[in-house]
């Protein structure tokens, strides 16, 4: 929270009202969903945090760098927030988002006293860079992920339905300290592995399918995410070559992805890939993003990305070709931007079968 104050004299604030229950998280370590939690951070003096009965108790216990209020039955939130705001003698608040209603009723309250300011990239200029305190919880996520996918090459065979193997993954995971599961697992198998999110349905597995398998294990709110494509029985070669082809492009990319690195060239290095092998049509994403408390954050690994590599982002790197009628492959790890180079968090075999 110190660091977010930092940021407060040059963004021309004194005050910071976090709603997203996200950046709620990040600051209290306490997750309140759907928005029922808020943060005012003044420039001076404790945070406070408000929340309903039904999450006190619990905030009380768990809740860190602040202290807590509760919202009373009856009472209104926004009032209070009003009322605290004029005590602090705030002049001008900013804040991370807020539906329009809210924002009405507080621009109405606080007119002639307080600025509502809009931003909501600030809070991201401290999320993107993870310390190590997340970095222990992230390398714990993407620890349990891999072994989530052992156990998908263990137990995959023709005959199984999709959501049979994602039972078992899931099932791996939380023995080993899973909190949950990043995303709903994605276990696409046959023609419908062309589809990049091809979800999980009760489909049989059949002898010779591919089978993209994309699973995220979580660890005290951190998320990891990690796609593997594995063949039911033997490969073809045809199957072989194209997972040749994409893991070379994940390689290039791993390769290119270090502190400073432009994101959209670490894109392009990997597209570039498979571009020689003819196969970029079937490229329909962008290669990767940042993940942390979600799994969709900044920095983005697309063409059209302005951001730039720092040391501390954790993102995925995750090329992948979709050919309709035939099948998709895709291959996707956590990665560790570090000062030199790029520090894989997940691990695990890229091959199609494991033989055993
Ligand atoms: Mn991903």
């Amino acid at each position: 929270m110190s660091l977010l104050k930092d940021f407060f004299l040059r963004s021309g604030i004194n005050g910071f009202l976090v709603m997203n229950e996200f950046n709620v998280l990040y600051f209290t370590g306490f997750r309140v969903e759907h928005g029922r939690g808020r943060l005012l951070i003044p420039m001076d003096g404790e945070a406070a945090f408000y929340v309903y009965g039904v999450d006190y108790e619990a905030a009380k216990v768990e809740a860190k760098n602040c202290y807590v209020e509760v919202i009373k039955r009856g009472e209104d939130a926004n009032r209070k927030i009003v009322e605290r705001i004029m005590q602090l003698n705030i002049k001008s608040i900013g804040f991370d988002s807020l539906n329009s209603i809210t924002y009405f009723k507080l621009n109405r309250a606080l007119r002639g006293f307080c600025k509502l300011k809009p931003k909501p990239k600030l809070t991201w200029k401290l999320r993107i860079i993870k310390d190590e305190d997340e970095l222990l919880l992230m390398r714990k996520a993407a620890e349990i992920t891999s072994e989530g996918m052992k156990a998908a090459y263990d137990v995959l065979k023709p005959g199984m339905k999709e959501y049979e193997v994602a039972a078992e993954i899931e099932y791996a995971m939380r023995k080993r300290g899973s909190w949950g599961t990043s995303f709903e697992t994605i276990v696409a198998s046959g023609l419908r592995s062309a589809f990049p999110h091809g979800w999980c349905t009760d489909r049989k597995i059949e002898e010779g399918d591919l089978v993209v398998i994309d699973v995220g294990a979580t660890y005290r709110f951190y998320r990891a995410d990690m796609t593997r494509t594995l063949v039911a029985g033997e490969p073809s070669k045809k199957q072989e070559l194209m997972l040749q082809e994409v893991v070379k492009a994940q390689e290039a990319a791993v390769k290119s992805a270090i502190a400073g690195a432009k994101a959209k060239e670490v894109d392009a290095s990997a597209r570039e890939v498979i571009k020689r092998a003819g196969l970029e049509e079937y490229f329909v994403h962008g290669l990767g993003h940042g993940i942390g408390l979600e799994v969709h954050e900044p920095p983005a690994l697309s063409p059209e990305s302005k951001d730039r590599l720092k040391a501390g982002n954790v993102i995925t790197i995750e090329p992948g070709v979709y050919v309709v009628g035939f099948g998709g492959i895709r291959v996707e790890d956590v990665v560790l931007i570090r000062k030199k180079g790029a520090e894989l968090l997940t691990h695990g075999p890229y091959a199609l079968r494991i033989q055993t």
